[in-house]
């Protein structure tokens, strides 16, 4: 474990089947962003390759549904995201395309290398399931069925999305061909397996304990919990894996007797990270094998949590069975970014894709870094993160607005007004020491985050430093001190020091806010940050040098952000009420989730429940629970104490004076230590509150509903 000399970051490559979201972008490309962004500030030799992932079921499937051919389907969203990226400031160094034939060849010779070795693949026969109408072999994602292990009804052949179990498709119960809708019959085929089970000791010693052929490879620690909790579940159990599929739309499987077979497209989409780095390794003069195949360099893969198994253990286990290649020395996979307390849904318009949000907000001033900082102030990095767009307000308002900009904008108007914007020389500069030495060492610890892929405590570092700057001019106040002393050397010193902040913050604000980093440049007069110049930032503090010297003619103000809740212009507040209106109305047309009617009840078995109305005239949390309420109600001839599940739907005190519905007859049961008495009646609406059955009518107390 050395420095290393190069790096090599990759980011999953999306499918080309559909537009990426915001919470595609907060899990593999925006954290990436920052980090290649951060190690090139550092002068590090790196390259980051992503591109489009063209194979597979998902382009075919989507193909069919458009009516189109895979082709049109594929150049129509590689286009699409590729610009989405690039005007969010998503910086690859490379975008590269499965499709392209460097990647095939690529891929194939991979695919040969371990077929050659002879030991690394089974090729086997047996049934698999095929669609006499459509004359062809179904693959997993061609055929749906009643999950074995959970009964959703809608499970594919290689995965349940309910329950997550891995499956094969003959598990299946009452399989369907999603192209005929027909039962399939299983007929014989060959295919090949990668022998996966045959790495599992070198792998758990490499995963375990980091250790590859008995020396130190990377830090275990430093890989998160949770990817290292996925990939021990699957060490234990590793098998032979099918690698090559009957399907006319991929990569030829490069073997005789292959005809109408390609390759799996998890086998050659992970070998698209070589290929695209061959690509740009060829375009700007570099060899592409200092990059993938030298102990030097490390690999790094950034990916959302549902690709870990195919980035830590089977890409891994390929590369290895290869021989050429090093193996990631670390995999910083996010969890998922829900939105406004829901997945993400394409179908049911949930959520908000990149290229729709650069087009609404297109008059919104700064709109990609407010939209990069608000996914990384809640980067679902260790858990699962929820957007919601008064978060969103939130955090532009009072953070980037009323702390970032607020300072920057301050220091560029105090300096043009004072010294015509010249910067002012500083002499026996204290007060320099004193808030330049809390700028270092916050610098230092924001670096140290971003080490750790820790992006959200980065950011908040990043903060820090404004504040700083916000507290150290606002203790100097050299606006009280200039009106009558418009020559004072505290004045001087403070502006000075304050563009030495601005300065700091234009240089390590990049690898988050890009966009920013060059209005900040622009207004300091400075060129956009370049390669290696956060060294130069740490090493001036070594050596006490001004960052900006005093006599620097620096830019006119101009504004970073433009606040959301403005009392004079309200057209972004009035955007995102619409984006909430949007949803709002997405929730009102939706129709309950259909429970199963229950078994017929008698006459007999309705007229035992005793159902009256009544109002709650108490209300308080119980102690040590989230969710339970105490209620005292009134039914007319005595009050009852009921507990109840509202707690997060409800603040006690709008409860009190409630009129409710509740069933008085149940028997008793102790919850958390307090008898309950009978049970109010609820449902719980689209968005999965609990609401309160009320009478319409003001009834009084007492009333039996029959
Ligand atoms: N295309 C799956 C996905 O988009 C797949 C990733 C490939 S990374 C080599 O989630
Ligand atoms: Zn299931």
């Amino acid at each position: 474990m050395s420095t290393p000399k190069r790096y090599t970051v990759t980011s999953a490559l999306p499918y080309a089947n559909g537009a990426l979201h915001l919470g595609h972008l907060a899990g593999a490309y925006l954290p990436a962003d920052i980090f290649v962004r951060y190690l090139r500030l550092k002068g590090k030799d790196v390259v980051w390759v992503c591109g489009s992932d063209e194979h597979g079921a998902a382009i075919t499937i989507r193909a069919k549904k458009e009516g189109i051919a895979p082709q049109a389907i594929i150049d129509k969203y590689h286009a699409l995201n590729k610009q989405s990226f690039e005007d969010l400031g998503i910086s690859f160094d490379i975008y590269h395309r499965t499709s392209a034939e460097l990647h095939h060849q690529t891929a194939q010779d991979f695919f040969k290398h371990l077929y050659e070795k002879g030991d690394e693949f089974i090729e086997e026969t047996n049934d698999q399931y095929y669609d006499e109408e459509f004359n062809q072999f179904l693959a997993d994602r061609y055929i749906v069925g009643t999950c074995p292990k959970c009964s959703h009804p809608e499970a594919y052949g290689d995965q349940c999305e309910n329950c997550g179990s891995d499956l094969s498709p003959t598990e299946l119960i009452n399989p369907k061909s999603t192209l005929s809708k027909k039962t399939p019959v299983l007929r014989s085929t060959t295919h090949w397996y990668f022998k996966l089970d045959k790495h599992t000791e070198w792998m758990k010693e490499w995963i375990e304990n980091g250790q590859l052929n008995g020396e130190q490879h990377h830090d275990p620690k430093a890989w998160k919990n949770h990817v290292l909790g996925q990939c021990l579940s699957w060490l234990n159990d590793l098998r032979p894996r099918a690698i090559t599929r009957d399907l006319d739309w991929g990569i030829k499987v490069p073997v005789e007797g292959a005809e109408g077979k390609v390759l799996y497209v998890w086998f050659d989409a992970p070998i698209g990270y070589i290929s695209a780095t061959k690509q740009w390794a060829a375009d700007n003069g570099k060899d592409w094998k200092d990059y993938w195949q030298s102990d030097d360099a490390e690999l790094i893969h950034f990916i959302g949590k549902d690709n870990i198994v195919f980035h830590c253990i089977v890409f891994p286990a390929m590369l290895k069975a290869h021989g050429d290649y090093i193996l990631p020395t670390n995999v910083p996979a996010n969890q998922f970014l829900n939105f406004e307390g829901r997945k993400f849904s394409k179908s049911k318009g949930w959520g908000i894709e990149m290229h729709q949000y650069l087009e609404e907000f297109k008059d919104f001033p700064n709109k990609e870094d407010a939209l990069r900082y608000t996914l990384i102030r809640n980067m679902p990095e260790t858990k699962d993160a929820d957007f919601k767009w008064d978060e969103f307000t939130e955090f532009h308002d009072n953070e980037l607005v009323a702390n970032l900009g607020n300072f920057i904008n301050r220091v560029i108007v105090l300096t043009n007004k004072y010294y015509d914007g010249v910067v002012p020389e500083a002499i026996d500069n204290e007060t320099a020491a004193t808030a330049l030495t809390s700028v270092k060492t916050v610098i230092e610890e924001l670096c140290s985050e971003l080490d750790k892929y820790n992006f959200r405590n980065a950011i908040l570092k990043l903060m820090e430093l404004s504040s700083i700057g916000n507290t150290y001019l606002q203790d100097v106040s050299p606006w009280k001190i200039w009106k009558t002393e418009p020559d004072s050397q505290v004045v001087k010193n403070c502006i000075h020091n304050c563009i030495q902040i601005v300065g700091f913050l234009s240089v390590v604000c990049e690898p988050f806010l890009p966009f920013s980093s060059e209005k900040i440049r622009s207004l300091l007069n400075l060129p956009k940050v370049e390669n290696g110049d956060l060294t130069k930032v740490l090493d001036l503090f070594q050596t006490q040098q001004s960052l900006i010297p005093a006599g620097h003619q620096i830019g006119e103000p101009a504004l970073l952000f433009a606040k959301i809740n403005d009392r004079k212009d309200t057209s972004r507040k009035e955007l995102i009420e619409q984006q909430k209106a949007n949803l709002q109305a997405i929730l009102d047309a939706e129709v309950p989730a259909h429970e199963p009617v229950k078994d017929t009840a008698s006459f007999e078995d309705f007229t035992k429940l005793d159902i009256r109305t009544g109002t709650i005239i108490e209300a308080e949390k119980i102690k040590k629970t989230k969710k339970l309420l105490k209620l005292t109600i009134d039914i007319g001839f005595e009050n009852r104490t009921i507990v109840s599940g509202l707690a997060e739907h409800y603040k006690p005190e709008d409860l009190v004076g409630q009129e409710v519905v509740l069933l008085v007859n149940l028997a008793p049961r102790k919850l958390k230590g307090v008898e309950s008495q009978g049970m109010v009646l609820t449902a719980e609406n689209t968005k999965g509150e609990l609401c309160l059955i009320s009478p319409k009518e003001v009834f009084g107390n007492g009333f039996v509903v029959k």
